[in-house]
């Protein structure tokens, strides 16, 4: 199972590495692959599992985030959530988006990242992506909300981005034109 031990943190040159696509259909290391990922954001939010192994809770990783030049990532968003997601992508696209931008008024944080970043994250609000899951089968979906938020996070690790990159260095707070407010309980 992955643990803290095996997440890279800002400062490793792979996260900053553009990901390489997979093989579709993937090979039985790949599927591996993603199923430790998913597995990972499981346990996590699992409060035992959580305890137990001292894991950061998430709602999504990417393969970059355990040193696998990769494009696949994992998002789960348990019932709970009212989301209800929970998937692997590998070689995930965004294929369309919405003018209006959206982000978490409490920022972002990040596994690969030790230390609070505070300051607005401005993403899509709504995008139309595309990718393969684990038996190689294409999807395509509609996202808004969080999960837009999270997807768009996992995908720019895929592109060597960090979700700093995108707050304002001036103003961290500064309003974001055009944009909607994602309030969000907690981010860890
Ligand atoms: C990715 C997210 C940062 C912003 C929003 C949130 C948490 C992450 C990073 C968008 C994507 C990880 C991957 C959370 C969290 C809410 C749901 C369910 C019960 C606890 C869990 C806590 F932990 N971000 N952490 N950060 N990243 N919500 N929740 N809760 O997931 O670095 O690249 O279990
Ligand atoms: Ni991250």
């Amino acid at each position: 199972m992955i643990l803290m031990k095996d997440i890279i943190r800002e400062g490793h040159p792979t996260l900053r590495q553009k990901a390489q696509e997979l093989q579709i259909p993937l090979s039985a290391d790949d599927r591996k692959l993603g199923e430790e990922l998913l597995q990972y954001v499981k346990n996590s939010q699992d409060d035992e599992l959580m305890e137990k192994y001292d894991l950061r809770p998430g709602v999504g990783i990417a393969a970059p985030q355990i040193n696998v030049s990769k494009r696949i990532f994992a998002l789960h968003f348990d019932e709970q959530s009212g989301e209800n997601l929970s998937l692997v992508a590998v070689n995930p696209k965004i294929v369309s988006h919405s003018v209006e931008k959206a982000y978490l008024s409490s920022g972002e944080g990040c596994l690969s990242v030790d230390r609070s970043v505070p300051g607005y994250v401005p993403r899509y609000a709504r995008i139309t992506v595309k990718g393969f899951d684990l038996d190689g089968k294409e999807f395509k979906m509609r996202l808004k909300g969080l999960p837009a938020i999270a997807f768009q996070h996992e995908l720019d690790h895929l592109n060597g981005i960090m979700f700093y990159d995108h707050i304002n260095p001036k103003d961290p707070f500064h309003e974001v034109e055009n944009a909607v407010a994602i309030d969000r309980v907690t981010v860890e």
